[in-house]
């Protein structure tokens, strides 16, 4: 299998000054015509040869300058064109035509036929599955594109750019005509054509440009799409405002589609979207949906901007467009929603994704340096750490700098397709700040460990604090290097305020900011008059590990009244891990589980605390989840233990709490109707978080059934059956509630996901039992990828005790599923499978089933490249 490194790059020999499309679309038998003006670059060797990629085609026709290509002058199989004896100055147009079938496309990448639904996904190099090209995101041209289908079928037909033609051809079928006056390369190319309904609205840009708005939804589901306009319309105006982007087409168009592999699609003018992140209204959508719709419809609308207007110049700069979009989505659900539960969120993902995966066999740099698969490379690490990175460059630069680089980022960037170094360049030019040492955040994996120690001299008034800073080894990557680590630093005073000291030495400090730059430093602050609780890495200002043996009262300080409310979160959380790790050894070692006083009061006083908001409170109330208790525990893993410890602590909370959550309950009754607003989602979140505990403490299923009956929306009615499923699996209420729910929502695939994924995640060995009769429920489709995920992916990844029974009969199950669609869908499998990544942090019975399963699957000998991608690095 071909490995794909950054060091290789170069550029094309020739260039593309246009490309025309000509689709006629059939269910079974597409024809693709493309006619390409291109020409020889400047300075390329005068008898290079054209080299266009392909993936499974078949080609129906050849031609040069409409002259058919004799076949010694080209070299064809399904996954290359050679043509030789090119024109060495002139230009020239090459005419291809293949032969693609839409309906067998189950890859879902290419164009594919599904619902009655023609769509495409070519990211990141789904256009050679539909006509030979330079399939890479250096090549940027003008594309104009004829769409020719049935119109009874597809009254639709939808390309990127403004409609310039629409004409009945009088044999049943309509073409219509797609200008996109940008030059895009071809990953951003897309295609619809069906029958949809649709919403439209308008909006007008700062600069006074009409610009049409419309989402394409199945029939039957427009209702349902207007939360997602009402996002795209915050979006613009937010993009417009906070970084001065403007959108420049006449019209901005999404469609909503049933089967898809990932979140969304950002094609120019015409985003395609997993019809999840789209449909919403009260009775089927949970808050957490309508809080990712709009972070998604934000994410791929900013991607106007950064990712389609500058693109990246090859794959290896990914992050250029994936990390900072998410840092400009990121921001910009802090400022519709709370900027620190928000934040809060951010901090939970990051860690329950990205530092497993950077501390795993599958790690790699911000920007790696070679891949074998590229979708294996749409990573939390390209995403989610790449826009701390970014966050860092704004903390290290201020908001104001960032703003002055990013300007001039999209001035001398504008239509090109660029690097990270080009990126970086910006910011320093911008600012006069050299960033060299800071970016080795893109080269270097692995999550940096900081441990603090300090001491506070009480006659001088001074406070000495050490930072060391160490990353762990990383496949392939044994020595690391210092990183150059910008950290928000607290000092609190014995009565609760922020101090300033007089001075600071011993390394740069900019407002709260701490430069650590080297592996150890000691920072000395001056003029203290008390000794201060010191708070560290306020707002998560850096995606590190902290380790700061400090006293339990500093921490129980921040836990209660530290004004960063990140901070307070993180040590509330930290209280809880600490307690919930010693349970579990307690439970392994046969003893009984303290399950600590102090954090039980912690957790009910900042829940019942009415002078913060409820979606902080019902974050702190939340206890670490069992995935992140093993996470914490690291290695010699054992999810029984881990489950029971967390169920004794939860019980014991419950019990100590049981007055205030019943109060919880009644008083955050909502009885003014349905708002998808964070501040009602916040009340609805504390709510549910309390009738978990108050369930809990009356052992009884009636408060979570009769919450199921009252419910209104779904975010309540949800809750109310996952409290019962979890907590009383098997009682009489749960069975009558599951069995409600699945017929209430019979026709609605997207709610009934909740109700597979809700099953999928009981607890306990008789799960996969379950799991496996669900397979048979009609609902369930094994070719679309929610259904998949909502069941075997949360089973796989959600389901600490279900999954690895000790027997390995989950691992056993998975690996058969995997096996058997990896032929139908690659990109689904190899992103399923990262489910087992961190296997070798389980106890060695488990690892060990694990591990012979991950190689039966490796044993295959007709393993799909991404697949085979990902267990080879696994296994390594
Ligand atoms: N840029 C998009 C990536 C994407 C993708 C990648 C591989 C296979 C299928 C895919 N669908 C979408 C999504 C985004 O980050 O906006
Ligand atoms: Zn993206």
């Amino acid at each position: 299998d071909r490995i794909v490194y950054l060091k290789d790059y170069r550029q094309t020999d020739f260039i593309i000054e246009s490309v025309d499309l000509v689709f006629e679309l059939g269910e079974e038998l597409t024809t693709v015509g493309s006619q390409i003006r291109m020409k020889r670059r400047p300075g390329a060797s005068p008898d290079a040869p054209l080299e266009f990629v392909g993936d499974g085609l078949q080609l129906a026709g050849l031609a040069l300058d409409g002259k058919p290509l004799l076949p010694e002058r080209y070299e064809c199989t399904s996954d290359h064109l050679t043509i030789n004896d090119l024109p060495a100055d002139d230009a020239f147009t090459l005419t291809i035509k293949t032969n693609i079938n839409p309906t067998a496309n189950t890859q879902l990448l290419g164009l594919y036929r599904t619902n009655g639904v023609y769509s495409t996904q070519c990211e990141a190099e789904g256009f050679r599955r539909i006509t030979y090209f330079y399939d890479r995101p250096d090549v940027l041209t003008v594309y104009t594109v004829t769409i020719i289908a049935d119109k009874a079928k597809n009254p639709l037909l939808l390309s990127n750019g403004n409609l310039v033609e629409e004409r009945d051809l009088g044999d049943g079928r309509h073409l219509a005509k797609w200008h996109d006056p940008f030059r895009k390369p071809s990953y951003l190319f897309a295609l619809v054509a069906g029958d949809l309904a649709m919403i439209e609205d308008r909006f007008t840009t700062m600069s006074g440009r009409a610009v049409t708005l419309r989402i394409y939804v199945e029939h039957g589901k427009a209702e349902r799409a207007g939360y997602a306009m009402d996002a795209l319309k915050r979006s613009m105006k937010w993009d417009e405002e906070r970084f001065g982007r403007e959108y420049d087409l006449d019209i901005f168009m999404i469609v909503a589609v049933s089967d898809f592999n990932m979140g969304a699609m950002e094609n120019k003018g015409l985003n395609i979207f997993n019809d999840r992140l789209i449909l919403a209204d009260p009775e089927t959508a949970t808050d957490d949906d309508y809080a990712r719709i709009e972070a998604v419809v934000a994410h791929e609308y900013f991607h106007n901007w950064t990712g389609n207007r500058i693109t990246c110049r090859d794959w290896f700069q990914l992050s250029l467009k994936e990390g900072l979009t998410v840092f400009r989505e990121h921001e910009f659900s802090a400022d519709q929603r709370s900027r620190p539960v928000v934040r809060v969120d951010e901090v939970k993902f990051l860690r329950a994704h990205q530092f497993p995966e950077d501390g795993g066999p599958l790690a790699h740099p911000v920007r790696p340096t070679q891949y074998m698969e590229i979708d294996n490379f749409y990573t939390t690490t390209v995403y989610e750490k790449g826009s701390e990175v970014s966050r860092m460059i704004a903390t290290l630069l201020g908001e104001d700098g960032f703003r002055k680089g990013l300007d001039l980022f999209f001035d001398r960037h504008d239509g090109g397709a660029v690097t990270i170094e080009d990126y970086l360049k910006c910011f320093e030019d911008a600012t006069g700040r050299d960033l060299s040492h800071f970016a080795l955040w893109y080269h270097q994996a692995g999550t940096p460990v900081i441990a603090a120690r300090s001491s506070y001299d009480a006659a001088e008034g001074r406070l000495e604090l050490t930072l060391s800073q160490h990353t762990p080894p990383t496949p392939g990557e044994n020595d690391k290097k210092p990183l150059y680590i910008p950290l928000r630093v607290g000092l609190i005073s014995p009565n609760g305020d922020d101090m300033e000291p007089s001075a600071v030495s011993g390394g740069e400090r900019t407002g709260d900011v701490l430069h650590l730059t080297e592996s150890e430093q000691t920072f000395v602050f001056e003029g203290l008059g008390a000794k201060p609780t010191i708070s560290l890495n306020r707002d998560f200002s850096a995606p590190v590990r902290v380790r700061f043996d400090q006293p339990r009262e500093d921490r129980l300080k921040i836990a209660g009244a530290e004004s960063d409310l990140v901070e307070r979160w993180d040590a509330i959380n930290g209280l809880a891990l600490e307690v919930l790790t010693h349970a579990t050894a307690a439970v392994r070692a046969g003893r009984s589980v303290d399950t600590d006083s102090a954090l039980a009061s912690i957790l009910i006083e900042t829940a019942e605390d009415g002078e913060l908001e409820p979606a902080f409170r019902a974050l702190a109330l939340t206890l670490p989840s069992e995935l992140d208790i093993g996470r914490e525990i690291g290695e010699d893993v054992d999810p029984d233990a881990i489950h029971l410890a967390r169920k004794a602590v939860f019980s014991a909370i419950a019990n100590s709490g049981r007055a205030s959550f019943a109060r919880l309950v009644e008083e955050l009754r909502e009885d003014n109707g349905f708002s998808p607003e964070a501040g009602s989602a916040g009340r609805r979140a504390l709510r549910n978080a309390a009738l978990a505990y108050l369930a809990e403490a009356e052992k009884s299923p009636l408060p979570a059934r009769q919450a199921y009956d009252a419910a209104t929306n779904m975010t309540d009615m949800i809750a109310a059956l996952r409290i019962l499923a979890h907590q009383f699996p098997g009682s009489a209420e749960t069975s009558a509630v599951l069995a409600d729910f699945r017929q209430r929502f019979d026709g609605e695939p997207l709610v009934l996901d909740k109700w597979f994924t809700a099953q999928a995640t009981v607890p306990g060995e008789a799960t996969l039992d379950r799991v496996a009769e669900l397979m048979g429920d009609a609902a369930f489709d094994e070719g679309n990828p929610n259904r998949v995920r909502a069941l075997i992916g949360a089973f796989a990844s959600s389901n600490p005790t279900g999954f690895n029974r000790p027997d390995g009969a989950g691992y056993r199950f998975f690996a058969n599923f995997i096996l058997a669609t990896d032929p139908r869908n690659a990109t689904l499998t190899a992103r399923m499978m990262t489910a087992m990544r961190s296997f070798q942090s389980l106890e060695a019975g488990r690892r060990e089933k694990a591990r012979a399963e991950i190689e039966r699957i490796a044993g295959q000998e007709d393993l799909s490249r991404n697949l085979r991608d990902i267990v080879n690095r696994m296994l390594k």
